[in-house]
C-alpha cells in the first residue's frame, strides 16, 4: 500500500499546472512548447522531448513559425547573444533530399506545403547535412546540419482539454 500511495503522489506532483499542457510548458497558439536550452545533437534532443511528454517541434504553417519568432523574441530579449540555434524535428536521413517532420513511428510526414529554408540551404554540406535546426537571430530560417552537431532545441506537445489525461 505504501508503494501505492507513493505513486500516487507522485503523479500528483508531475500534473500540469498550466490546464492542458505538460508541466513548464507553456500554451501558444493551439499548441504545447519549451524551449530548451541545452546543447545536444538531434537525437538527443528528441530524446529529451519525449521524455517529457512531447516531440521535437514541427513547423507546420507560417503561423505556426511567427508563433515561434515571438516566442523567441522573448526569451531572447535580455541576452547579449542574438544568433542561437535550435533543433526542430526535420530531417533527411532516411533518403537524401526528402525532409520530413519524423514524429513518432509510423507518423512522419514529408514536407510539402510550408517551408523556410535560409537562402542557400540544405545545401547537404559535405554530404553530410541531414537533420533540420533553426537559426535564430529576431527572425527564424531553417538550415540543415550534421545531425552530431550539438544545438539547443524546442520540443512541442499537444495541448489536451483534460490536464487528468496528461500525466498522472
Ligand atoms: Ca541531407
Ligand atoms: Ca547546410
Amino acid at each position: 500500500m505504501k508503494i501505492i500511495a507513493l505513486v500516487f503522489v507522485l503523479c500528483a506532483g508531475l500534473q500540469g499546472s498550466r490546464g492542458g499542457c505538460p508541466n513548464n510548458f507553456e500554451k501558444h497558439g493551439d499548441g504545447c512548447y519549451k524551449v530548451m536550452v541545452e546543447p545536444v545533437s538531434w537525437i538527443n534532443a528528441k530524446l529529451y522531448c519525449q521524455v517529457f511528454g512531447a516531440d521535437l517541434v514541427k513547423i507546420e504553417t507560417q503561423e505556426e513559425e511567427t508563433l515561434l519568432e515571438t516566442v523567441l523574441n522573448e526569451i531572447h530579449i535580455n541576452r547579449t547573444a542574438r544568433i542561437e540555434n535550435y533543433w526542430v524535428d526535420g530531417s533527411d536521413l532516411l533518403a537524401e533530399g526528402e525532409w520530413m517532420w519524423v514524429g513518432t513511428p509510423g507518423y512522419s510526414q514529408y514536407i510539402t506545403s510550408f517551408t523556410h529554408w535560409a537562402p542557400g540551404q540544405p545545401d547537404n554540406n559535405n554530404n553530410g547535412e541531414d537533420c533540420m535546426l533553426i537559426k535564430f537571430n529576431l527572425k527564424l530560417f531553417w538550415s540543415d546540419e550534421r545531425c552530431t552537431t550539438s544545438g539547443s532545441f524546442i520540443c512541442e506537445a499537444e495541448y489536451s482539454e483534460d490536464p487528468d489525461s496528461i500525466i498522472g
